[in-house]
């Protein structure tokens, strides 16, 4: 008896166990579902770009990267066209955690960072493929690193061509034509100091008010690249473009330290991989956009200067390398990236 009554009670234990297992069920999954929502991410990426321009799709790439790497946990959602903000929001939401990852353009981070400052000065490059071998050698690595500290993990940088001057007024062609013009620059000490360098009067402002500033006279000009130029309809109002390609300034993808800090090893070797990988599609996406933007801005009717002599130019920008490489260890980034070979 007492042993069928044993045998009865065990079997009685195990339902009873197995009952509250059942009754658990649920719980069990939920709480499996959330451990599983605490390892899975969809970081917030910003950009003041508009969807489709090159840096948001590279990003929107790194995403696909990410989310077929991580089994489907880790993504990347882009706020394009400023949604979060103009640059200098968005990039104190970054080192607050507020958002996880930020394209920028490397100006914004010059009063941040100072070796930023470095790749921002006018003519600092002499062709593409110097400024490829410095940003993706050892100075671009010591770069990006020199970021951290600052609440800021930096993680590629993208290429953003030249930039060159363009006004509704006339055709830049010499430093003297800067002369009394309000030229419309990135809020940037270096960029400041480069247009008074020239001659002309410098007005920092958002990207986002520049085409209003063209159209109602408040600026006689600014400076960029040929997709913004395009994207941001600017052509439509300063008809001279002149290719006085003062700057190869980068844009770089940065990731929130907050953010970094509180992934997994793997996850931030993944997060880092998937960005590296994002760069050379952006390199592809960028000469296409080139292309198409220069094909549009000739076809609306736009005067294209070309010949321009750069001499003048990088005679009179000399004194800003003397202004912003002001300390040793910033004149030496800039010795070593002119004793950097082009090939
Ligand atoms: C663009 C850059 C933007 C922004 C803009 C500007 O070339 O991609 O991030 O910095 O220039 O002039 O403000």
């Amino acid at each position: 008896m007492s042993g069928s009554a044993g045998h009865s009670g065990s079997s009685g234990g195990w339902r009873r166990i197995v009952m509250a297992l059942l009754k658990a069920a649920p719980l069990l999954l939920l709480l499996a579902a959330t451990w599983q929502q605490a390892q899975a991410r969809e970081f917030r990426s910003a950009d003041i770009h508009p969807a489709g321009y090159p840096t948001v799709e590279a990003v929107e790439y790194m995403s696909e990267v990410l989310l077929e790497r991580s089994g489907g946990r880790l993504g990347i959602k882009v706020y394009s066209g400023a949604q979060l903000g103009e640059e200098r929001d968005t990039l104190e939401q970054t080192v607050f955690g507020a958002v996880d990852l930020n394209r920028l353009n490397l100006p914004v981070l010059n009063n941040v960072v100072a070796e930023t400052t470095v790749l921002t000065l006018p003519f600092i490059f002499r062709s593409r493929e110097h400024y490829d071998r410095v940003l993706s050698g050892p100075i671009g690595e010591e770069i990006l690193a020199a970021m951290e500290p600052y609440g800021l993990i930096g993680l590629a940088f993208y290429d953003s061509g030249e930039r060159s001057m363009y006004s509704p007024r006339k055709a830049i062609r010499h430093p003297d034509d800067l002369r009394g013009m309000r030229i419309r620059v990135q809020n940037s000490d270096v960029a400041v100091a480069m247009i008074e360098a020239l001659g002309g009067n410098a007005t920092p402002m958002e990207f986002g008010q520049v085409y209003e500033a063209l159209r109602n006279g408040a600026i006689d000009g600014a400076e960029n690249n040929w997709p913004s130029f395009s994207t941001t309809r600017h052509f439509e109002v300063a008809h001279y473009y002149s290719l006085t390609q003062h700057s190869m300034v980068p844009e770089v993808l940065v990731m929130s330290k907050l953010t970094w800090d509180g992934l997994p090893a793997a996850d931030q070797a993944l997060v880092r991989q998937a960005a590296r990988e994002s760069v050379a599609r952006m390199r592809t996406l960028w000469d296409e956009r080139v292309a198409i933007a220069h094909a549009r801005i000739l076809a609306a009717g736009n005067e294209v200067i070309e010949d321009i002599d750069k001499a003048p130019f990088i005679e009179a920008v000399k004194p800003v390398y003397e202004r912003f490489a002001s300390n040793p260890a910033l004149q030496d980034l800039v010795r070593r990236i002119l004793e950097t070979d082009d090939e």
